[in-house]
């Protein structure tokens, strides 16, 4: 189980499930907290850590080559790292936000699937499941590059299902509503007040309901592919309608 953004929010709380029946290699930038978890989730089950920014393609394709024996043998690749970073009017956007926004959601993304994709062709079997977002089926106002890099994950999911339908590899997408990880607090750079209106007088959705359908996903009879799922908090109906108290 390849895991993509664990020192955190969804990526974090799906190792957490999974090491009860996996064995896990977990990624991020942050060694400190790929340590940590390590030093946990090891206690139920073999754990690899491998620090890389996905937008470093020379540096991603290395960690992943540098995987020998059975840790090569990878069955499912879960693409979560991520962000939004900034979110403002598209004349008012920063183009270094604009970059990293394409360059992690979308290029790092490519570029982890690149390699894993070798291992997985070359097994003949996979399961690879892209974490979209419902900015990626619906533009929201200020949206505008973030919705764009997830509108590619979208499409890239959909190419993807199609080019490895012959090599027995299955892939899923699943977008998610609103959810209080560290998402919001990465999106307005610490601003405390911006982050805590995102989900004010509402309920969102916490990182483990994310990772219970990842779960329940990679967990059907082989003959199965969930291959699109939005899960929404109750109080959203879509990207602008957020009923609040
Ligand atoms: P978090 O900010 O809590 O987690 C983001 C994760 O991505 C971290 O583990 C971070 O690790 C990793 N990451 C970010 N940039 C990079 C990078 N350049 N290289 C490697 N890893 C990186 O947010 P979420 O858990 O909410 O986000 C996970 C995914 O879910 C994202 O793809 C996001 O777009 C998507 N999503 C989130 C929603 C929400 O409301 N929270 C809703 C819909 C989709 P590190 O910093 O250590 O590198
Ligand atoms: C995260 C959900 O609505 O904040 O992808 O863009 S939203």
């Amino acid at each position: 189980m390849f895991i993509t953004g664990a020192t955190s929010g969804i990526g974090e709380a799906t190792a957490k499930l999974l090491c009860h029946n996996y064995n896990l290699i977990l990624c991020g930038r942050r060694d400190d907290r790929l340590m940590k978890l390590s030093t946990v989730l090891s206690r139920k089950t073999n754990v690899k850590t491998l620090s890389f920014d996905v937008r470093n393609k020379e540096d991603v394709s290395e960690k992943i080559k540098s995987l020998t024996g059975e840790w090569r043998h990878i069955d499912f690749l879960i693409n979560n790292a991520g962000n939004a970073h900034g979110m403002d009017y598209i004349f008012e956007g920063d183009t270094d936000d604009w970059d990293k926004m394409i360059d992690i959601n979308v290029k790092g993304l490519l570029y982890v699937s690149k390699e894993i994709l070798k291992i997985m062709v070359y097994n003949k079997r996979g399961h690879i499941i892209n974490i979209g977002s419902i900015a990626g089926k619906e533009i929201y106002p200020k949206g505008n590059i973030y919705c764009a890099s997830k509108f590619a994950v979208d499409a890239i999911s959909q190419g993807m299902r199609i080019d490895l339908n012959h090599k027995n590899i299955k892939v899923s997408q699943v977008n998610p509503g609103l959810v209080n990880t560290e998402f919001s607090k990465v999106r307005f750079k610490n601003d405390k007040e911006k982050t805590d209106n995102v989900y004010k007088g509402m309920l969102p959705l916490i990182a483990d309901d994310i990772a219970e359908v990842i779960n329940f996903i990679i967990n059907r009879s082989d003959n199965v592919n969930i291959s699109d799922i939005t899960i929404l908090p109750k109080a959203q109906a879509s990207s602008t309608v957020v009923k609040r108290d």
